[in-house]
């Protein structure tokens, strides 16, 4: 029984910590990105009898999320084969995998051509289920525990004489981390200003450049985004009800294309859009009263729209109540968005926009703050055990609306649909925001952990989709621990 909740425990560590979450597949070696395909994805808990403390452990140290094959059978000079679908992989016949020793290690199988096919790695006890009908896929996992060379081949009788064999070699030593060219483009969840409580209405001025420049998306992959201040999303503005908004909007003389802005805060003809159209280089100011408290995106609308959402021209604004929120200890700010790239998700290199699959809304990332990683691996939200934390959630999208979710944890108080005037709901899993939207959500951290943020529609984790929150404290037993109750049960 011990052994059996262990097990379970070390399977749930592994699912709510690795999910495609972070992005640490750094890839390294000249040697790795020649012989390795990574579309992250999720972490099937394959291991068959992992060891639950060191798996709890290196689970709290680090956040790994696997590096990612895939393969589809198929026919190649009359022989049975795999060929790597996607990455440095794409189109090699039964391409060597390449890993770094102690790299949790997915492999999707697609069957190419409808007869029944498996993989199997005998030296890790590694195997998938057998794919049967064309195009049906599979998908299992394993930890390269073991340094060495290792045939992964098909054990239906013949199938592996007839040529379905590879290697995957498993090299001494961690992955070197992969200098991107790109730009660090996301705002870190901690930035955005103090409350403002009581002070009277008075005019505030705002400052918005719009600056075009090669980002990094994900580890050895660049997008050139259009962004607000130079981070996604733009910065966060916060007035109190009845300013008056003075906006400074300025498009850097480098930019390509014109920008604007619309705030969804303003009340009054595109939001100010009709006011800010500018070319590169150019000025415009319009001022707006904040006459509404509430959470408001703004956002560039200069045609195609979408186009300039995508490309992380997003923003929350906050109008306070009079006398501003509830206190609470912590504030964060997090936005999230889709991107729409010609190239497969996990491609490295530079990606470039889709307008295709941008106008049919069939992205290849979901991001949290513009870049997969984002609030993983190189800025998650911090918070000590007891304290009371507030989020600030919107969607810029443009098209996907978030079921918004924080794993292993209950949203205290949720300020739908962005309205503060409303009194706000209480004890909610999940907060519904559609793109142009936002929410603030507030919840005391009674555990000490890590809790992981999604968009519940859990697919999006494997795009890239997922942050989180780092809980400094007594990891509090009475709320949660592995193991029976302390009092039997009746
Ligand atoms: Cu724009």
């Amino acid at each position: 029984m011990a052994g059996w909740v262990a097990l379970l425990a070390a399977l749930l560590v592994v699912l709510f910590t690795a999910p495609a979450l972070a992005q640490s597949h750094q890839h390294g070696t000249a040697a790795a990105q020649t012989a390795q395909a990574q579309s992250p994805g999720a972490p099937v808990a394959g291991e068959p009898v992992a060891d639950a403390t060191a798996v709890q452990q290196s689970a709290a140290s680090t956040y790994s999320n696997p590096t990612t094959f895939t393969l589809r059978t198929g026919i190649s000079g009359g022989r049975m084969v795999y060929i790597g679908i996607g990455g440095d992989i794409d189109g090699q016949i039964n391409p060597t995998l390449l890993v770094q020793e102690g790299e949790l290690v997915q492999i999707n199988l697609i069957n190419g051509e409808g007869a029944e096919h498996d993989v199997v790695i005998d030296q890790y006890a590694a195997r998938s289920a057998i794919v049967v009908g064309k195009n049906a896929s599979t998908t299992f996992s394993f930890k390269a525990t073991k340094v060495g060379e290792f045939a992964y081949f098909c054990s239906i009788p013949g199938h592996r004489q007839a040529g379905m064999e590879g290697l995957i070699q498993v090299v001494p030593g961690p992955r070197a981390a992969l200098d991107t060219d790109g730009a660090d483009i996301v705002r870190d969840p901690a930035d955005l200003p103090g409350p403002i409580g009581q002070r009277p209405p008075q005019v505030v001025r705002v400052d918005l450049e719009t600056v075009e420049l090669t980002g990094r998306l994900d580890d050895g992959t660049t997008y050139v985004y259009w962004t607000f201040n130079r981070k996604v999303p733009g910065s966060f503005i916060r007035v109190r009800v009845g300013d008056t908004v003075e906006v400074h909007l300025k498009n850097a003389a480098d930019s390509v294309m014109m920008h604007s802005v619309d705030f969804h805060a303003a009340t009054g003809p595109g939001g100010g859009a009709g006011f800010t159209q500018i070319a590169p280089g150019e000025e415009a100011v319009v001022t707006f009263q904040a006459l509404k408290p509430g959470i408001y995106v703004y956002h560039c609308a200069t045609p195609s729209v979408a186009h300039h959402i995508t490309s992380g021209m997003y923003g929350l604004i906050l109008v306070e109540p009079e006398g501003g929120l509830p206190q609470v200890d912590r504030e964060f700010y997090v936005m999230q968005g889709e991107l729409y790239t010609v190239e497969a998700f996990g491609t490295r290199g530079e990606m470039e926009m889709d307008y295709d699959k941008l106008i049919s809304e069939r992205p290849e990332y979901f991001v949290f703050n513009g870049s997969v990683g984002a609030l993983t691996t190189s800025h998650p939200l911090y918070a000590n055990a007891g304290e009371t934390v507030r989020i600030f959630f919107g969607v810029g999208g443009p098209n996907y609306t978030s079921s918004f979710h924080l794993i292993g944890e209950i949203f205290d108080h949720v300020y739908t649909l962005g309205s503060v005037t409303s009194p706000p709901a209480t004890n909610v899993q999940t907060v519904s925001v559609p793109p142009g939207s936002a929410t603030i959500v507030d919840f005391k951290i009674d555990r000490g952990g890590h809790y992981v943020l999604v968009d519940h529609a859990l697919s999006r984790a494997e795009r890239g989709l997922a942050g989180y929150l780092l809980v400094d404290g007594p990891e509090n037993d009475e709320i949660m621990h592995s193991g029976p109750a302390d009092v039997p049960a009746q």
